[in-house]
């Protein structure tokens, strides 16, 4: 391949390459994030494209095979099933892709291979669900196919979310509910209906409480499976009715056969509202519940009566100061890596809430306000936003029409409005209720809104915060509008011309504080803002990062300059030919500007999006760039001819930047694979960025991690068997951690797990034993890791430092292992494909291992 590569100077290669690089021909470097939207694949397919499949020669290798030739039989079936899907979805016929596969898998119903790719195509198209099926049932077949465990275990996380077992594993949560619904079971509730029902554990609570009958419904397929599993586990087979189900969709009496007197739901997010409970009750009480108890009927039975678990709920704001949300939804640095970035314009996450009827982000972000790096401040008290009551059926619908109401939250303290967190009390009935506020040691996180001006604004005790509460589109929908300082209204919101009711005497900081939010929110309103991820945002803002690419990118360009010079002075060769850098990071990047800047540079940035390419082109123009410096040459990639017009000699790149770490902190899909294609695509002294990515890790005894990546404890979970159902979905590794806000204890130094050398294939290998002596007892149960990300011999990245976007990963061991201190620890650790296993076991001494 490498000697293909070198040999061949035909632009359609140059662009495979590329692509190559990019990930783009990569099936699974296509996996969506979580943020991806839904894109069905019938909406792709071509109209009237036919459903029927001839893959070439298909039938000759179906019907003409002779017996022991089918291992090679089915190769080339496969290969060609491959080919064949290739080229139908370069071409967008996406329906007849899947004819193809099913046709496929019609002969071969148990080839774990084709089973495996078709998931592939299913989860790229955004059908999760099936996808996980295709996975999990290639993983049935064959347990040690290593591409199918590692697809699996992408897609558990999305399939089966992991707040399930963190909400399994909190008894306090699960003791509750059952109080509830048995207390209201046991008071006559005698039918009952749970609404989006998980494992089933609600209903399956009423049912042990003693309902007559329980129905249950559930949107997600695996989770509906699951629901099945488990409900016949516990003998319960015959006495729930589960459906495949929104429950917006059932009906009585063709899904139950009459209304109920008892919905019992959990179909709540950090946010409330998120999961569409305003929705779902209020078709609940028009379709499927018997009529609200009232004045008139107030002393009829229960029976014959509907209500709702829970009652209803409080919601609570705050604002607060918090750098970590800052850096993730605010540019907060006027440089980066050299370059000024005044010129951006308006950038922002996807993050942002207005009352304004227009506004279609997302309103809200989750996090941990405890688990924050580098914590909060809250700069007022708690207050109360809303109280909403979910058994009367008027108030759920007023909710949206109801005009936008303001709270004023009086600041107590001193600090930079960040944001608004929320969180909420659910009120099971009048005893029980769950509290999801940051100060309780819940599985929940709080509701985050982003402030977005992008200049900074510092509340100060005695002034008072005006929020606009509103609810549409089922969301709660809170945004910062003004603050009251010294009697004089700062408006935050931008748009508005400052108001001064009648005794507000003028304030010149006021109006100032108040034109420049204007200025500043004119320019975000106006279609002129530019999205970027929350992790794109906190990229930005981090200028190690920048600067450190910065000096790797002078240094190595400087080399290359005086080293043609002088081939310059020697040769014919034409004098002053820029050198060529290329920068294939997924998503927005400056360095292909940042690189542009040294001088002499021809840049290609792999950044997509329209909006993205004009600020980078706007940061050139303010930054001395000229245009022809910078190239997109993923808008050229249809062309065929002279695209990257590259020269004529055998001139090749200088530079190849390699994103190698994702944010969520697991090394990037088919790195090593793009780096030797990388390596081929190097002129002489030009080099790969970064050379070297090192591996670090430590032993750790968490709780925390156990509780998030399976059900614990061999107790039945209220007297219910679901751990081994729901438990086929742990994942060995967790992702998006903050590693120094862990509750853990530390059993060890940091060390080093594995290197990966990008610039020669030969120094790497795939699995590797590391000792390490344990510094305290205790029982290890994971091992985090992080990166260092080497650009060249002196320059490194870490992907742990307190300013950087990413988070960090880690491996949660099969079984807790005991260590005392002093012991050594023998660790075995894989790199199969770009993910990272780890078993370990205790050696009585460092030479045992060697
Ligand atoms: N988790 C919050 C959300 N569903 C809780 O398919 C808390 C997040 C959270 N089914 C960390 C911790 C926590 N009809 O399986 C899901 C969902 C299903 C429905 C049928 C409907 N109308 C719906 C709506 C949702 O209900 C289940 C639970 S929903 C969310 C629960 C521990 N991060």
């Amino acid at each position: 391949m490498e000697q293909l590569l070198r040999t061949t100077s035909s632009f359609s290669t140059w662009l495979l390459c590329l692509r190559t690089l990019q990930g783009k021909i990569y099936m699974e470097t296509a996996f969506p994030r979580p943020d991806a939207g839904h894109q069905g694949f019938p909406s792709r397919a071509r109209p009237g494209g036919g459903a029927s499949w001839r893959a070439p020669g298909s039938s000759a290798f179906i019907h003409g095979a002779q017996p022991g030739t089918a291992w090679r039989r089915n190769e080339s079936f496969r290969f060609t099933l491959f080919k064949w899907a290739e080229e139908l979805d370069s071409v967008g016929r996406i329906q007849e892709l899947f004819d193809c596969y099913e046709q496929a898998l019609g002969i071969f119903p148990a080839d774990e291979v084709i089973i495996n790719s078709m998931g592939e195509q299913l989860f790229r198209m955004g059908f999760r669900d099936e996808a996980a099926g295709h996975f999990h049932k290639a993983l049935k077949l064959r347990p040690d196919y290593p591409e199918a465990r590692e697809n699996f275990y992408r897609v558990a996380n999305w399939l089966v979310e992991r707040w399930h077992f963190l909400m399994l594993n909190d008894h306090g949560r699960n003791q509750k509910y059952q109080q509830a619904i048995q207390k209201a079971v046991q008071g006559g509730c005698s039918t009952v209906l749970d609404i989006g029902t998980g494992t089933g554990i609600l209903g399956m609570c009423a049912k042990k409480a003693g309902a007559a009958e329980v129905f249950a419904c559930e949107l997600s397929k695996t989770m509906f499976e699951l629901a099945c599993e488990v409900v016949a586990a516990n003998g319960m087979e015959g006495s729930i009715k589960i459906l495949h189900k929104k429950s917006l969709e059932l009906e009585v009496p063709t899904d139950i056969p009459h209304r109920v007197s008892l919905v019992v739901t959990e179909t709540v997010d950090a946010g409330l509202f998120g999961e569409g409970i305003i929705e779902s009750l209020i078709h609940a009480w028009h379709n499927l519940l018997l009529p609200p108890k009232s004045d008139e009927n107030e002393f009829k039975e229960e029976s014959t009566t509907g209500r709702v678990i829970p009652a209803g709920a409080t919601v609570f704001c705050m604002a607060v100061e918090c750098l970590e949300i800052r850096r993730h939804h605010r540019l907060c640095v006027t440089e980066v890596g050299g370059l000024s970035m005044e010129a951006a314009g308006g950038l922002r996450s996807p993050v942002s809430c207005s009352s304004e009827p227009d506004d279609s982000t997302e309103p809200y972000t989750t996090e941990r306000l405890s688990r924050l790096p580098g914590g909060y401040t809250p700069l007022t008290q708690p207050f109360t936003a809303l109280n909403i009551d979910f058994n009367n059926v008027h108030e759920l619908e007023g909710l949206s029409s109801r005009e936008v109401q303001e709270i004023c939250l009086p600041v107590t303290e001193e600090g930079q409005l960040d944001a608004l967190a929320v969180w909420f009390q659910l009120h099971l009935d009048e005893e029980n209720s769950l509290s999801t506020g940051p100060q309780e040691d819940t599985c929940w996180e709080q509701a985050i809104y982003p402030f977005h001006s992008t200049v900074c604004f510092v509340l100060k005790p005695r002034d008072e915060l005006i929020v606009e509460v509103s609810c549409r589109d089922a969301y709660l929908r809170l945004s910062s509008v003004a603050v009251l300082r010294d009697g004089h209204k700062i408006h935050l919101d931008g748009g508005a011309e400052l108001k001064r009711s009648g005794n507000l005497v003028p304030n010149p900081e006021a109006e100032l504080c108040s034109a420049l939010a204007c200025l500043q929110t004119n320019h975000s309103q106006s279609d002129d803002f530019c999205i970027l991820e929350c992790s794109e945002m906190a990229l930005l803002n981090n200028q190690e990062y920048h600067q450190s690419f910065c000096g790797a990118l002078n240094k190595l360009i400087s080399q290359l300059k005086d080293k043609n010079n002088e081939q310059e002075c020697a040769t014919s060769m034409p004098v002053g030919s820029p050198l060529y850098v290329l920068d294939v990071s997924e998503g927005f990047s400056l360095i292909s500007v940042i690189a542009a800047r040294q001088g002499g540079v021809k840049a290609f940035s792999s950044v997509e999006k329209n909006k993205q390419q004009e600020v980078l082109r706007r940061l050139s123009r303010s930054n001395g760039i000229s245009v022809q410096h910078l190239e997109f040459w993923l808008n050229h990639k249809e062309e065929e001819q002279g695209v990257l017009q590259r020269p004529s000699t055998e001139k090749l790149w200088s530079a190849i930047i390699l994103d190698c770490v994702e944010t969520c902190g697991l090394i990037r899909q088919k790195l090593m694979e793009k780096a030797s294609l990388a390596r081929c695509l190097l002129e002489e002294g030009g080099r790969i960025f970064p050379e070297k990515v090192v591996v670090y890790g430590m032993l750790v005894e968490s709780d925390t991690l156990l509780l998030e990546s399976a059900v614990q404890g061999r107790e039945p979970t209220l007297g219910f068997n679901i751990a081994p159902f729901i438990n086929q979905f742990t994942v060995p590794v967790h992702v998006f951690l903050d590693f120094s806000t862990l509750k853990c204890r530390r059993l060890s130094e940091t060390l080093e797990l594995f290197v990966l050398d990008l610039m020669d294939s030969n120094a790497n290998y795939t699995s590797r034993e590391v000792k390490v002596q344990a510094t305290s007892a205790g029982r290890l149960t994971a091992v985090p890791f992080w990166y260092h990300i080497h650009l060249d011999q002196e320059i490194s990245v870490s992907t742990l430092h307190q300013n950087s976007h990413w988070k960090q990963a880690a491996v949660v061991l099969q079984q807790p292992l005991e260590v005392l201190e002093g012991d050594w620890i023998c660790l075995a650790v894989k790199l199969h494909e770009s993910s990272i296993s780890i078993s370990a076991c205790v050696a009585n001494s460092p030479l045992q291992m060697d």
